[in-house]
């Protein structure tokens, strides 16, 4: 059978004269059927002009083919879920989560100066934390995950589905090389329930993690470099084809 894989990115300018940027506004990857591309492609497309991020002024969609025989099936990470009263609590339990599975005591209170670097980016920020180091080419990008999605999932989902999407995309860094832990909050105003995951932990979503309508948003991804190096890490994220089974 023959997959094309679908990526869309959309932006828009804002700032005057030198303080001119890129804002980031969306961006999806899909790897669908032939049979399923045309519609997929314009659901993206939807999906860009009516995000509550604000009105794109550029919107790019990528199709490429992808071989079968490359495409690797993951099992999805399994799912539990914490309740918090406050969003501060849910981010206290983040981070409480990201300590355990760094195994480095206080790295803690590292985090919210590593979160609030992430919000600007359209992709992750890469922390090596066995030199405290941000690995990403690109700081003001980060690094991307492409290339997955769920398998046997044709479907064509105008509105965003912010967990279905999040579990791919958390099972495919979680097998990464050297990768220890993923800490992850929407930059969607609207969406407020972020998560934490790793292949020990699974994918632990906290309900909270920061205020309704807020825009701060981003994602870390823990990487060990005595574990793998930064090229491979990159490599496979941005690389290998995947596709997660969730009903396993
Ligand atoms: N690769 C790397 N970083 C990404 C990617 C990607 N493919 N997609 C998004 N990001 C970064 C980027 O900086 C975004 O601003 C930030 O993550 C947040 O992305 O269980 O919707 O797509 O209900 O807004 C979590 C679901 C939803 C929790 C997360 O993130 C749950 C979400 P968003
Ligand atoms: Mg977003």
């Amino acid at each position: 059978m023959d997959y094309y894989s679908l990526k869309m990115r959309a932006s828009q300018q804002i700032g005057e004269g030198d303080q001119k940027r890129e804002q980031h506004i969306s961006g999806a990857e899909r790897i669908v059927s032939r049979e399923a591309v045309e519609a997929v492609c314009s659901a993206m497309a939807r999906r860009a002009l009516t995000h509550s991020k604000g009105d794109p002024d550029f919107i790019n969609i990528k199709i490429e083919k992808v071989c079968e025989k490359d495409i690797q099936i993951l099992k999805a990470l399994p799912v539990t879920r914490v309740d918090v009263d406050s969003w501060q609590q849910g981010l206290s339990k983040a981070f409480e989560l990201i300590d355990q599975a760094a195994e480095l005591k206080d790295f803690r209170k590292k985090l919210p100066d590593l979160l609030r670097e992430t919000f600007p980016m359209r992709g992750a920020m890469l922390y090596d934390i066995a030199t405290g180091e941000r690995l990403e080419p690109d700081h003001n990008r980060g690094v991307r995950a492409t290339y997955m999605d769920a398998l046997r999932s044709s479907d064509v989902d105008s509105q965003k589905n912010h967990f279905n999407e999040a579990i791919v995309l958390a099972t495919k860094v979680a097998n990464a090389p050297g990768m220890v832990a993923e800490l992850c909050i929407s930059d969607d105003p609207e969406y407020v329930t972020g998560y934490v995951a790793s292949k020990e932990l699974g994918y632990v979503r906290i309900m909270k993690m920061k205020e309704v309508g807020g825009e701060n948003g981003g994602r870390i991804f823990l990487f060990d470099s005595r574990k793998a190096t930064a090229e491979e890490c990159i490599e496979y994220l941005q690389k290998n084809k995947v596709l997660v089974d969730t009903q396993l």
